[in-house]
This record gives C-alpha cells, structure tokens and sequence, in this order.
C-alpha cells in the first residue's frame, strides 16, 4: 500500500471528528465524491462524517445516493468544529466559500482533486490533473487501501465521472473509461444512473430553451452568444452548461458565450470553444479555465460586458 494512503488511514482512526466539502456551489463530482468518501469512511472505519456545502445545489442531483445527508453550512449546529477535514474537487482556496472557517480550524486537511492549484490548502494531498473526475482519485486509494465498497459507494464514484466528463465527452486520457469499466463490473448501471440525473425543474428547462432560441450568432456564425438576465437567471438552475452544448452542436459554431447576469452589475460568463483556446480571453477578464472551456465573472452592466466579451474576440 502507498505511504500517503498508510497516513490517510491513519489520520481517519485517530480523528474525533470529520468533515467533508467540495468546491461551493456543488456539481456531481463535488458532491458525489465527498458523499461517496462520507460512506467509504463509515462503511471501513465505522465513523461517520458530515459533508457540508456552501451555495446552491442542482436540482439534477436531488436523487443521488445519501443527498439527504449533505448538509448546508449555515444549519450545522452553532460551534461546530471538525479536527479533519477533507477537501474534495474544490479547486481552489477562494472557491471553499462558508467552511472555510472550519478547514481553517481543523488540526489536519487531506485533499483529493485534479484542479489546477498552485496554493494547496491540504496537509496531505491526493491530487491529479490527468484525472477526468475527483472521484477517480478517490477509487484509486479505494484499490490500493483495498477498502470495501457498497452499491452507493459505486454509484456515486462513477455518478461524479459521468457529469464531470458530460457523459464521456471530456476525457483527458483513458484511465478514465477504465475506471467506468470497472465501476460497471461492480455493480454501476449507466442507464439507470444517467436517468437518475434527468431531474430538472421544467422552469429551468424553459429558460434554457428560451436562451438557446435568442442566442445572437456573430462572425459569419462562428461565435454564438446566449445571455440570461437576472429575472431568467433566478429560474435557472446550476451553470447551464446544456446552452453551452446545444448552441455549440449548431454547424459552424466555433465558440460559445453564455452571459449570465447574476445580479446587477455582475456578470458571469462562461466560454467554450471547439478547438481553439480561449482560455485567454477568460484570463483578461481575470476568470480562467481549461483551453477550451473558462470563464469569469465581470463587474458591469450586462450590456458593457455583452460588447465587451465580443470585442475580445476580433481577430479569431
Ligand atoms: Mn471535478
């Protein structure tokens, strides 16, 4: 067994009490890794940790295995205090939200995740950038710690790896159908979990449409530009990313912008493109990404940022 897996283990046995977070505003991977970890955690070492999150979480998520048990920062019980924590998926420090006091004021902080990070919060650190999901990182130490693992524990694992590659769209090599191979082999129904995934609330999939059939094509239809204003943005529910998709299957699409305006003044906006990066018209707006998916988020009216973010693209 790998040394930082032998300290892992460690440090679980000796913890009082444990706690488990993604980055805020949760998506599958950063949900269903930490609630995955939750029951690993209990299943091998009879403890039970609290998964705590900040921010909204999709609708699209209400049915994956131990949801209930995650429970929001603001109702954990007045002087909560954790003397382990475990950061999974979150990115970066400034994306920890409401725990951060918690992580702060843990005795140890162990990380999983394959976000770029050049500030590891973590005393001990599992991270991987090849990896598509968080949750791979996670099955890894499973195998080499050779824990036990239950339905749930194979559902969720393999939960974060269907949403975080959008159904095996964004794979960054082949562990990762190798993982899902594996994961199926253990009980994981693809079908089943795909469908457990088809739960919006219809508002939300009307604006979406909406979006999509007032999107302005621009450059000769190269760039598409969808914006959801603030009354629409309410209706909404988590990034979304299928505006992102539908506009980008159109013939001729090169880049998609979806503005959103998240309230007045401030604008997020994500990016994507087929093969060209654009990580750097994100990072001039001081956002960034992957290359050929990022984003910011601009103080300014929705109009500036609307001509602004076009503007950034003459020349491509
Ligand atoms: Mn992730």
């Amino acid at each position: 067994m790998n040394k930082k897996v032998q300290i892992f283990i460690e440090k679980i046995k000796n913890a009082k009490s444990i706690a488990i977070s993604g980055h805020k505003n949760l998506d599958g991977d950063a949900l269903c890794s930490a609630l995955a970890l939750m029951k690993i955690i209990e299943l091998n070492f009879g403890k039970k940790a609290t998964v705590i999150y900040d921010g909204n979480v999709p609708r699209e998520l209400d049915n994956v295995p131990l949801r209930e048990d995650a429970v929001f920062y603001k109702n954990l019980p007045e002087n909560s205090n954790y003397d382990l924590y475990i950061l999974v998926d979150y990115g970066t420090r400034k994306h920890l939200g409401g725990v951060e006091k918690y992580v702060n004021s843990a005795d140890f902080v162990i990380e999983f995740d394959h976000h770029f990070n050049d500030d590891l919060v973590g005393n001990l650190c599992f991270d991987n950038e090849k990896k598509a999901a968080t949750s791979q990182i996670i099955y890894d130490v499973v195998k080499s710690g050779k824990f036990d693992i239950d339905q749930d524990i194979v559902d969720l694992l393999t939960l974060a790896i269907i949403t975080d590659t959008g159904n095996f769209k964004f794979v960054r090599n082949s562990d990762v159908f190798k993982d899902a191979a594996s994961l199926v082999d253990a009980g994981a129904d693809m079908t089943r979990l795909v469908n457990l995934l088809s739960n919006k609330d219809k508002k939300t999939v009307l604006v979406e449409s909406k979006v999509v059939t007032e999107a302005e094509f621009l450059m000769k239809g190269r760039l598409a530009v969808a914006t959801i204003n603030h009354t629409d943005y309410k209706k909404l529910d988590g990034r979304g990313e299928i505006v992102l998709s539908l506009l980008a299957q159109i013939h001729g699409v090169q880049y998609v912008v979806l503005l959103k305006e998240q309230k007045e003044d401030r604008i997020g906006v994500s990016i994507r493109s087929r093969e060209i990066p654009i990580n750097k018209i994100a990072e001039s707006f001081g956002g960034g990404g992957h290359l050929c998916a990022a984003g910011a988020v601009i103080e300014d009216s929705l109009q500036n940022v609307h001509d602004k973010v076009i503007n950034a693209f003459k020349g491509m």
